[in-house]
């Protein structure tokens, strides 16, 4: 369970408003209603990262219909094992030297292919650098998210072939990018026209430490002032690297969106289906002009930050052990009625996967070392052309490089 000394005073008002009834079982979650009628769940004992009043699928009610209407259970439950697949042969890669790093998504796949799967081909995903199972929902080849990982490229993939831009690592940082693109949606007119084909939506994912961003906040206020079509997707991993969320907030994430005055929205980040459901309504909401969302999805990073992070530092095996119990694939799969037939074809689509990943990592092409500088300026001033010159002196293995 958690680890004592990461607790905070203020986790203990949640304590207080302990709900009534419980569930059996791992979770052990109580219902409460609320005054908006919505039914949510409420952690009991209260959870120590401030996940109280989820809401779920179980405890759903009509404002916020979580079905699997429209989500392929079968697609969703092979989208997670091929991610998680995925996931596992990158770490494997960077441990035998081939990557540099690698920000591993296990524990989150329920969070990203269900906002993934809910996303139309016009809508534009601005991704972090753990978005691993977003960029799978997108179609992007799995191959080109090893390459800035090996040091290949700088960004891996064409942003507009997919509607999925380039990874990045400066949190929150592309927060404002997607509030920027979303102002040119509006003035393309591509929102509220009705036309399921034409009206667009921006999703920006970020994690919980993105929270305290500056940019982030600014994102926040313009896009409630403008009123703009985006979906501010945070994954709760309840960690910013060593940060836990309980330093970062005295208030549910969801909770601050009411502030920049659009709706936040609490959902159990390791259940796909109430995932999926929340981001297409949110989705809905902002492609008819309706505006922001911020969606909280509740969910746990379970490897370390990156593989070059000693999570053992900062937080117990018993919390991580905890959250290997909710595990979002097996969750699904207790639910899904599958034959043999599917299974087997899916582990030998895994095994695909992971040749494909393995011998197509080794091959990835060498970078231009002259290509960030051709690129930067139409004219190359003379002090970048220097710079240039003692670079590519550097990386021809030159001992004296001019000055
Ligand atoms: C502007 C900025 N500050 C600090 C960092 C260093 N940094 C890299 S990842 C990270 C934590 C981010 O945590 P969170 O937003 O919760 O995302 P997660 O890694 O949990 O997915 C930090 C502080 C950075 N990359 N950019
Ligand atoms: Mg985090």
């Amino acid at each position: 369970m958690w680890d004592p000394s990461n607790r905070s005073p203020r986790r203990d008002r949640f304590a207080r408003r302990a709900p009534v009834s419980s569930r059996s079982g791992r979770e052990a979650r109580t219902v409460a209603a609320h005054p908006d009628g919505i039914a949510r769940d409420r952690c009991s004992p209260p959870c120590a990262l401030r996940r109280c009043c989820v809401i779920t699928r179980a405890a759903s009610g009509k404002e916020q219909p979580m079905t699997a209407d429209t989500l392929d259970l079968r697609q969703a439950y092979r989208d997670m094992v091929l991610v998680r697949r995925l996931d596992a042969e990158a770490i494997a890669l960077q441990r035998q030297g081939e990557l540099g790093l690698w920000p591993s998504l296990l524990g989150q796949e329920a969070a990203q292919v269900g906002a993934g799967r809910a996303l139309r081909p016009q809508d534009v995903a601005f991704p972090t650098y753990r978005e691993h199972g977003v960029a799978w929902c997108r179609g992007v080849d799995p191959l080109a998210l090893l390459g800035m990982f090996r040091g290949t490229t700088m960004g891996g993939w064409d942003p507009r072939e997919r509607n999925f831009q380039l990874y990045t690592v400066v949190i929150g940082a592309h927060t404002l990018h997607a509030v920027g693109y979303a102002m040119a949606v509006v003035r393309d007119g591509d929102v509220g026209t009705g036309d399921p084909d034409r009206d667009r939506a921006v999703v920006a994912f970020f994690g919980d430490g993105a929270l305290s961003e500056g940019e982030t906040n600014e994102a926040f206020v313009w896009a409630g002032a403008q009123n703009l079509p985006v979906v501010f997707f945070c994954q709760n991993n309840g960690w910013a690297i060593s940060a836990p969320f309980s330093t970062q907030s005295r208030v549910p994430a969801a909770d601050r969106a009411q502030g920049f005055g659009f709706p936040g929205v609490r959902v159990d980040g390791n259940d796909v289906v109430a995932v999926h459901a929340a981001t297409r309504e949110a989705l809905d909401r902002a492609r008819s002009g309706g505006g922001p969302t911020l969606i909280e999805a509740v969910t746990y990073r379970r490897n370390p930050h990156t593989t070059s992070d000693d999570d053992g530092r900062y937080r117990s095996a018993a919390e991580t052990a905890d959250w290997a119990g909710r595990d979002p694939v097996e969750r699904l799969r207790a639910e899904l009625e599958v034959d043999d037939g599917f299974l087997t074809a899916l582990d030998a689509e895994a095994e695909t996967l992971a040749e494909h990943l393995r011998s197509g990592c080794r091959t990835l092409p060498e970078p231009d070392p002259e290509l960030p500088f051709r690129t930067t300026y139409e004219q190359m001033p003379v002090e970048l052309a220097r710079q240039r010159d003692r670079h590519l002196a550097f990386v021809a293995g030159r001992e004296e490089v001019p000055s």
